[in-house]
Formats: structure tokens, sequence, C-alpha cells
């Protein structure tokens, strides 16, 4: 936070009480403030970054820092889940301080900017797709921008998206506002993540990312990549890097090239890394390129093991490609983490049944696993209303881990927890589980940390504790604060 008063203050407002183990297993710093920050810095207007996710603040602390940091705009980030949350932030600061601009931004912000602005009252603003631009219009007095809508004599008046055409452009996120010694994975506790490519042309129907970002991949230098992972090394001891790009490996070249980029910078051995990825955007040069790089792991979506599931996602993967790419990650010394995803519209018993085998066969070291939730913008919201399914229409239930929002009769809340807890168990449970977490530890791809946490992590799989912690009724499973409704009236 800067001393004197900044033009704009950014909020990563504390979602990690309402969401649920994976973020508070890791945090990362809140990237997009950090790029809207950076934007806004090298146009000149001043601007300070709360994140109170990561300082822990309560409700209550981050109206009260916001409101003393005095900003003439402040800006909140949310996804579906924050949203609620976010607009009794904005709430409390214009109760403190009427004059202030406040302005939404994030994922559901860009998926339905009328309805949002015109249900959450305690905002005068709100920002749809990338901000950097029209923030800035924003913050500089700009009547109108593309993605920038706002409420005009009790209308809701606004237009299109906002687009970074040129990611190129872009100066490095503004991690000088961020408390980064906070950001800490299971991996490691000097942590940083980063950002090489933004869009994804694939169409996976529960997925938000095609409607925010767009499906056309724009890809920064690979050497300003590497130079950006050795500034953190350099200026912030960082030791580990989580790539968040959406699909990390879709062009082969370019990633050899960043490969290439990093050794140069002399960074494997120093910086360790990991990338998200589906598995037909690998072979094994590539692979191999990726390890010899300082990349220790892969994470894959495997969602469903069932063929007729991965169709109906759209997913454009086949089991094949899946089993091939789990066994040449592994050739190649990297670990590999799989994202599964349970309760989406149509499975049945046996689809899950089919999942469990074949997660068994691929054997990840670690695997993730969520249930299906219809995200506002994505095509498997439209599938659900078209198909007459039940889904539930309460914002903070769209936390993806612990809320049941798909109800189909064919799969019993009791089927679903079994099958969490038998996928963790087949994972955790076999018997090279922890021989090969041993073996990572001694050729150095596993800080002592971050073993004991991953064994802390299996064991706590496969409590009762996190097994099937989901919901069964309408009660919700957080124990933090009461529900919130829409602030519609707040101001
Ligand atoms: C990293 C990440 C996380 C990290 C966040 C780290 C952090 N501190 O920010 C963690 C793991 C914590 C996380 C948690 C969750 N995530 Co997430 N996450 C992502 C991921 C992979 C990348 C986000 C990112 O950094 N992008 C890069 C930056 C540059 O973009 P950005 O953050 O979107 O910011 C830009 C714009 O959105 C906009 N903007 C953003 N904020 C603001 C604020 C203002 C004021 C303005 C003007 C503009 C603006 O401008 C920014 C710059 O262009 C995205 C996928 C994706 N490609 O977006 C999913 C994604 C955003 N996550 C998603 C989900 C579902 C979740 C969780 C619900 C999952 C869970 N149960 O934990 C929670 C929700 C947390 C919450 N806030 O409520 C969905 C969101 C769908 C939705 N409608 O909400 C996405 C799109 C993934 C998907 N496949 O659908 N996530
Ligand atoms: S799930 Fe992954 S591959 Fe599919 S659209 Fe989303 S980001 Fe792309």
């Amino acid at each position: 936070m800067t001393h004197t008063t900044p033009e704009v203050l950014l909020i990563n407002p504390p979602f990690r009480a309402r969401t649920a183990r994976i973020a508070q297993a890791s945090l990362g710093p809140p990237l997009g403030l950090g790029y809207l920050a950076a934007s806004l810095e090298a146009a000149g207007v001043t601007v300070a970054i709360l994140d109170a996710n990561a300082l822990g603040l309560s409700f209550q602390e981050t109206v009260h820092r916001a409101t003393r940091v005095g900003a003439r705009v402040v800006g909140l980030s949310a996804a579906t889940p924050s949203v609620r949350l976010a607009g009794r932030i904005a709430c409390g600061i214009k109760a403190a301080r009427r004059s202030t601009v406040t302005v939404l931004g994030g994922p559901h912000a860009t998926a339905l900017p009328r309805e949002t602005l015109a249900e959450e009252g305690g905002f005068d603003a709100l920002v749809s797709g990338e901000g950097e631009a029209a923030l800035l219009a924003l913050a500089s007095g700009e009547a109108s921008a593309p993605g920038l809508y706002r409420h005009v004599n009790g209308k809701v008046r606004g237009h299109g998206l906002g687009h970074v055409a040129n990611v190129r452009a872009l100066p490095w996120p503004a991690r000088h506002l961020l408390p980064n010694h906070r950001y800490r994975t299971p991996d490691s506790s000097h942590f940083t993540t980063i950002i090489a490519q933004r869009g994804c042309p694939a169409a996976c129907t529960y997925c938000g990312v095609p409607a925010l970002v767009g499906r056309e991949v724009r890809r920064r230098e690979p050497e300003d990549v590497a130079a950006e992972m050795a500034a953190c090394h350099r200026d912030l001891g960082v030791r580990y890097v989580g790539f968040l790009d959406d699909t990390f490996t879709l062009d082969g070249l370019w990633v050899h090239a960043l490969c290439e980029a990093v050794r140069a910078e002399r960074l494997p051995g120093r910086v360790r890394w990991s990338c998200l990825t589906r598995a037909n955007a690998v072979d094994p040069p590539m692979l191999r390129a990726l390890r010899s790089a300082g990349c220790v792991r892969l994470e894959i979506g495997i969602e469903s093991g069932s063929a007729s599931v991965l169709h109906s996602l759209k997913k454009g993967v086949s089991l094949a490609s899946m089993r091939r790419a789990f066994r040449e990650a592994r050739t190649a010394g990297l670990s590999v983490l799989g994202f599964v995803m349970l309760n989406a519209p149509g499975e049945t018993p046996a689809d899950l049944e089919a999942t469990v085998e074949l997660v068994e066969s691929l054997a990840p070291d670690h695997v993730q696993v969520s249930l299906a939730t219809p995200y506002p913008g994505t095509a498997m919201r439209e599938e659900c209303v078209r198909r007459g399914i039940a889904i539930d229409s309460n914002w903070e239930r769209y936390s993806f881990l612990n809320d049941v929002v798909i109800r189909e009769p064919s799969r019993s809340l009791d089927l679903l927890r079994n099958t969490v807890s038998r996928l963790n168990r087949t994972v955790y449970l076999r018997p090279d589980w922890a021989l090969r977490q041993a073996t990572r530890l001694a050729t150095g791809d596993l800080e002592l940390g971050a073993f004991a946490s991953a064994a802390v992590r299996g064991a706590l799989a496969l409590s009762a504790a996190t097994l099937g912690r989901f919901d069964r009724s309408d009660r919700t499973s957080r124990p933090a604060e009461a529900p919130i409704g829409p602030t519609r009236d707040c101001v």
C-alpha cells in the first residue's frame, strides 16, 4: 500500500472463507488486479492494491482499510461465488464515503454485466471482459469505453467487452503493490503465478474461459516471460512459479522457445514450475523440454472416464490420449495432477464408475475432484436451462467444490460423496504413492515442507472431514458468515 492517497484502489475480496479446500491450499497473487494496476501506473494514475484475501482480513476490516485509503475510485474483482461479498464491501465503502466511485470486474461481471450492475446496488460502474482500457477510461473521467457499464437515469448503459489485442504490449503485473510474502503453494512457500498466454480455442461446455477471455490465443514473447520469471526469482525470492495459462502447451514451437529462454536465464535448478494443459496437446520431445527447463508438474483435465460424458462436455480429448499423456509425462519425469469433474448433466452411475476406473489406471500424483457447476456464460448453463434440469440460483453456492448445484435424480448425494471418496483413495492410497513422492524429494523436485504438506493433503483427503463435505440439503456447507442477499438497495 502507498502512503499518499492513490487515485484508484483495487480490492481482492476475502473470499477464502467462502470457497474451499483448493483456494486454501494454494494462495497466489491476484494477477488480474496486478495487470490493471500496472496499466494505470503506466498511464500516470496512482494506484494501490488491497489483497484482503491474502491478508486474511474480515469483511469489516476490508471495508475499514479500504475507506481509510480514501481513493476516489475503488475497484473490486469477483468470480461468481464472491460477487455478493464484493457487493457488500462496495456498499460498506459507499456508506462510509459516498463520493467514492465503485466498480466491479472479473468473471461474473463479464458474464452478466447488465444483471449484475442492476442487482448489486453497491456499484456505480462495472467492467465486462479484460479491464485494462475500460478502467483507465473510468479513472480518467471518460464517458464510455468497450466493456464499461454504468447507471444512467435509472438504466444500465454500456456495451461490449474489454479486450487486450496485444498482450505483448502490457507491462508486467504490479507485484510491488502486492503482499508477495503471503503467496504459497503446497509445493513451495516462495511462490508466484505468471500468465504467458490469454485465451483458449477449446469449447468445453462447463468452462467460463471462452466467454471470459475469448477463444483466440494471444501469446507473449518467450524471452519476456522468462525475464519475468527471472525477475520474480531475483527480486522476490520466488522458487516456484505456477503458470495460469489455460492450455500452456498448445503451440509446440512456442513451448520449445520458452524452455530455451528459461534455460538461457539459468533458471532450472533455481526455479521450479508447473503449468495447465490438455492431454492431446503434449508429445515426448515437448515433455522432455519442459522437464529440462525446470517444469516439475503438469496439471491436466481428465474430467470423466466415460467417453459419452466427455463427448457431451465437448472436451475434445479421447480416453486413449489421456492414457498416453499421463504415461509420457511420467516417463519424462514430470508429476501429474488430474482434474476430475463429477455430476455433469446426464451423468449415470456407470459413468461415475468409469471415472474411478480411469483415474486408477492413470495413477496421477494428485487429483482434484470438483462438481460440475453451470457458471453464467457457459454452454452447460444453457443446456441445464434447455433441458429443464434443476439448478441452484444462489451464486454463493457456485464454488464447485462444496455445493451440489445441479440436481438430477439419477445421482444421489451419497453416490457423489462416495465417488469423491473413492477417487481420493485411488490416488493417495496407492502403495507406490509415498514412494513416488519420496523419490521426488530425493531428486530435489519437492521441498521437504512441500512433501509434508502433500502427505497431509493425502491424509486429509482420506478423512471423513473432507470427503464429500458438500451439502446435503439447502443448508450451505460454509461455517463463516450468514448468507448474503443481493445488495440492490444498499445506497
Ligand atoms: C488463477 C485462478 C484462480 C485463483 C485466483 C488467484 C487470484 N488471487 O486471483 C484461485 C485458485 C484462488 C481461483 C479461485 C476460484 N476460481 Co478461478 N481461475 C483462475 C484462472 C485459472 C486464472 C485467473 C487469472 O489470473 N487470469 C489472468 C488475469 C489477467 O485475468 P483476470 O483475473 O480475469 O482479470 C482480468 C479481467 O477479469 C478483468 N478484471 C478482473 N478483476 C477486475 C476488477 C476490476 C475493478 C476491473 C475493472 C476489471 C477486472 O480485468 C483483468 C485484466 O484483464 C481462471 C481462468 C481464466 N483464464 O480466467 C479461473 C476462473 C476465473 N476461476 C473460476 C472459478 C470457478 C473459481 C472458483 C469458484 C473455484 C474454487 N472453488 O475455488 C474460485 C472463486 C474465487 C472467488 N474469487 O470467488 C472460473 C470463474 C467462473 C465464474 N463465473 O466465476 C474461471 C474462469 C475458470 C473456469 N474454467 O471457468 N481461481
Ligand atoms: S476447460 Fe480448459 S481446455 Fe476447456 S475451454 Fe476451458 S480452458 Fe480451454
